[in-house]
């Protein structure tokens, strides 16, 4: 029918004419301060675990009845005489927080999978000749997209941000926003419905409705590099883009103006100032960077420091550093998480590190996490693993999957790649080896390369265990390793397997000896407050016990330049389901899902301190 082939055409244009260059057709970038309205409140919901709102389209029935998009007030139509009815009613629906997930709004949702229909009315001012676009941060997993009844556009892809020009059908004044989001994971999706976390659906971060005139500067970056020099460059959109005069200010330190080219695209090269202060964890120096052209401006707040690697070291501003870290889950501290990272509650998560733990490093797992949470990383100093989720196994021979993961990858490096903070781009997590996967990661890693050359690429690998001679040895010999700056391994030698924890001191790594390696994972389950029980697993003592065991045997090995064991604290996960023990909680937390921290939070924020002092 029209408006399916209509919805279509709006996919392909996302996924295929800017697939050349991945790089989406508006980013908005910096939308923080950007002139806009938040759409976040209260919204209407409307269940729809049939699909009847997207299939129910003007076919065996004259008039649908079930189009949750449909620009309609439905009680209006009911006063009317005359036999017509609806099964839907957007504006009288029950109330959902936005953005949050669905599954911890109301207990009925909790395991609800499919898709659910939102609805937001809102006022508008009129444009005058300005532009409007929506930007969504995250829909989890699709977004079907209307304004006033059209379609607008759609996106596949829960963690990272969409931009969708609205310019023409947003009306000065009243408004209709709606959005099916359907959560269903498949054999084809990023990731693919079997992971370690719980489902999350929803709009799960904030909606902005952003002006801007009708030329803007939509995208740009900088950043240092290692011969001294801030390089970069600014993205405009619009009719008068072509030739435009840049102006690029850095904090008090220094002011450069470029030239445009006819895609509207400036190059910015200048020397680093010599009072320009590098940012680090221990002093995240901050600068407000503003690019400006007639009419618009974007600011930034951002950092500039350099990262390397050298040998089997990690350098950074040209020193080596080690990273004292640990992974993190995007759940906010409480016994019933929303995924409604606010800046309290990434601010606790990220305070735990840094205070807590003595870390300067976290491991943003398995997907890329939320704006407010990179931003604050880059405030407070804490570096970061940022990953997308191809996690376990993907359809690694398939190209549309590949093309999906490929724009993931552009969309998260587009939006972060201002924030010092991020170090390393990870390409994948724990997939077995194949010849098929190893294609499909080193085809990101390409990507990677391509679209941010200033910073390194890693993969959370699998460990595999042989024996050489007598020696029971743990081999990492990925055929992946030539196309990353930096090894990572999971390793739960001592929880999944036999190894008695007094033997992991003792345990035989093997290793090219010219690569920094991470353990990316280690961990081991408790229940908080349950101990005293002769080191059974799931107790707090066999958790701490492994982590110092662990820790022992990273001590060995002379390649490592970081940790970032598995993970500050439980999170959910549809897997764990021992009624003592789990009950839906993956317990491998150093902390309880309500932050009660267990004795081996202790044993790392001790050797944390400790390696820290030894610098
Ligand atoms: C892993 C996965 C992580 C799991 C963890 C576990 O290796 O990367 O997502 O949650 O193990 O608890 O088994």
């Amino acid at each position: 029918t029209q408006t399916a082939l209509l919805f279509f055409g709006t996919f392909l244009l996302g996924a295929a004419v800017h697939g050349q260059s991945l790089r989406p057709a508006f980013l908005l970038t910096g939308s923080l301060h950007r002139d806009s309205q938040d759409l976040s409140g209260q919204w209407t919901y409307s269940k729809d675990l049939y699909r009847t709102g997207l299939t129910d389209i003007n076919g065996w029935v004259a008039k649908s009845r079930m189009q949750r998009f449909r620009d309609l007030d439905v009680a209006a139509e009911e006063a009317k005489a005359g036999a017509t009815f609806y099964e839907f009613d957007m504006d009288r629906g029950p109330l959902m927080a936005i953005p949050g997930a669905w599954n911890a709004a109301k207990p009925a949702l909790r395991y609800y999978d499919g898709l659910i229909w939102f609805q937001r009315k809102f006022k508008s001012r009129p444009l005058n000749g300005g532009r409007a676009f929506l930007r969504f941060e995250a829909v989890n997993y699709r977004a079907h997209v209307y304004l006033n009844g059209k379609p607008i556009g759609r996106h596949e892809g829960g963690f990272t941000p969409f931009v969708l020009e609205v310019t023409d059908a947003l009306r000065a004044g009243d408004n209709r926003l709606s959005v099916g989001v359907d959560s269903t994971h498949d054999a084809q999706s990023i990731p693919t419905m079997v992971t370690d976390w719980d489902l999350y659906g929803g709009i799960t971060r904030p909606v902005k409705l952003v002006y801007t005139p009708a030329t803007f500067v939509d995208d740009a970056t900088l950043a240092l590099t290692k011969d001294g020099r801030i390089k970069g460059s600014v993205q405009l959109a619009g009719p008068q883009a072509a030739n435009q005069t840049v102006t690029v200010a850095i904090g008090e330190l220094a002011t450069v103006k470029a030239t445009a080219d006819a895609s509207g695209r400036a190059e910015i090269d200048l020397k680093a100032p010599p009072r320009l202060k590098r940012w680090s964890p221990d002093s995240p120096t901050l600068y407000d960077v503003r690019f400006s052209v007639a009419g618009d401006a974007l600011r930034e707040r951002m950092g500039f420091r350099t990262i390397a690697v050298k040998g089997s070291q990690i350098l950074l501003n040209g020193e080596p550093v080690f990273l004292r870290g640990i992974s993190l889950h995007e759940e906010e501290f409480g016994p019933n998480p929303a995924r409604n990272m606010t800046e309290q509650a990434s601010r606790a998560l990220l305070s735990e590190i840094k205070h807590g733990l003595n870390g300067n490093y976290v491991r943003l797992s398995h997907y890329p996490h939320s704006e407010t949470t990179v931003r604050l990383a880059d405030e407070m100093g804490l570096l970061v693993w940022s990953e997308i989720p191809v996690y376990w196994t993907v359809d690694w021979e398939n190209p549309a999957v590949l093309q999906k993961a490929l724009a993931m990858q552009a969309e998260t490096i587009y939006r972060d790649r201002n924030r010092s903070a991020v170090i390393l781009w990870s390409v994948g997590n724990e997939t077995p080896v194949s010849e098929a996967r190893t294609r499909f990661h080193s085809a990101l890693a390409d990507n990677v390369r391509q679209l941010d050359p200033s910073r390194l690429i890693s993969a959370a690998l699998l460990v595999k265990r042989k024996k050489v001679g007598d020696d029971d040895v743990t081999v990492i010999d990925d055929p992946l390793l030539d196309k990353l700056d930096v090894l990572a391994v999971n390793t739960y030698a001592g929880w999944y397997g036999d190894d008695p924890l007094s033997a992991l001191a003792g345990l035989k790594w093997q290793m090219p000896g010219d690569r920094p390696l991470i353990l990316s994972e280690f961990g081991a389950d408790a229940l908080a407050g349950y101990c005293n029980d002769g080191m059974k697993k799931f107790t707090e003592e066999y958790q701490a016990q492994y982590y110092r065991q662990t820790l022992a045997m990273s001590e060995k090995m002379p390649t490592l330049v970081g940790l970032s064991p598995w993970i500050l604290k439980d999170f959910q996960s549809p897997r764990r389901e021992h009624p003592v023990f789990q009950n839906g909680w993956n317990r491998k937390g150093i902390m309880s899902e309500t932050g009660v921290r267990k004795e081996a939070f202790g044993v790392l924020s001790d050797y944390y301190r400790q390696k820290a002092g030894a610098r």
